[in-house]
């Protein structure tokens, strides 16, 4: 082991077994009440609770710790609108059309549909972006690795510090999804993973009445 590529590691912190399971249980308890959701209020949201929830989302590993992620945050209200037309345009495609019954019939119980208000009406946007390959000084090509894997991690954190902050997000993902990269001029090494908006919940917004698989349904302890 080259003792120069090493650090030693501090944990922030050791439990006792029962303080633990109690943390632990705290924790399942509080990230069982996040819900995806589709009605925001226009209620502003400071700069920097976004940066701390992207600088969040940035501890997550990574394939060759590439980082291959990258976060385009918008509140401008011109930015969201052109987003939101762009993506409604694709929306209306897929819901008359490019959609299979089965898939229309699944989203049926969510009632949702091609219009996409919450982009306009959310006071942030956070684009996520997946790098498939980084580019150098003399332009040549170094792909990362298990890119889809590191940028949902991420998303996994980014949605854990969203709710811990109080606030609601929705993983949405209108496609295709390009005109993210043509809006927001990004280079070609990105492409768009994911649009979230964030805010605080609109005040009489519902969400789905539906239920979490059981741990025996999702697990098996094999001891
Ligand atoms: N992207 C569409 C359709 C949609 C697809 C899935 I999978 C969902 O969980 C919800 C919606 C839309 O956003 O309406």
């Amino acid at each position: 082991m080259n003792k120069e590529n090493f650090i030693p590691y501090t944990l922030a912190k050791t439990f006792s077994e029962e303080e633990m399971l109690a943390q632990v249980q705290l924790f399942y308890t509080q990230m069982n009440l996040r819900r995806s959701l589709r009605h925001f209020s226009d209620r502003k949201i400071a700069k920097e609770v976004i940066e701390t929830i992207i600088k969040t989302a940035g501890t997550a590993p990574s394939g060759a710790h590439k980082q291959p992620w990258f976060f385009v945050a918008i509140s401008n209200t011109e930015i969201k609108k052109a987003i939101r037309e762009a993506a409604e345009e694709e929306e209306y495609r897929n819901y008359h059309g490019r959609m299979s019954e089965e898939w229309l019939n699944d989203l049926a119980i969510f009632e949702t549909d091609w219009h996409k208000e919450f982009l306009e009406t959310a006071p942030w946007l956070i684009v996520v972006f997946r790098r498939a390959y980084e580019i150098d000084e003399r332009q040549q090509k170094h792909l990362n690795y298990y890119v889809n894997e590191s940028v949902g991690l991420a998303v996994g954190f980014l949605l854990a510090a969203i709710h811990q902050a109080g606030l609601v997000a929705l993983t949405h993902t209108p496609s295709p999804m390009n005109f993210l990269q043509k809006i927001l001029q990004r280079p070609e090494n990105e492409k768009p993973f994911l649009l979230i908006p964030v805010g605080y919940p609109a005040e009489d917004a519902l969400v789905p009445n539906i239920f979490r698989k059981d741990l025996a349904e999702i697990a098996l302890f094999l001891e």
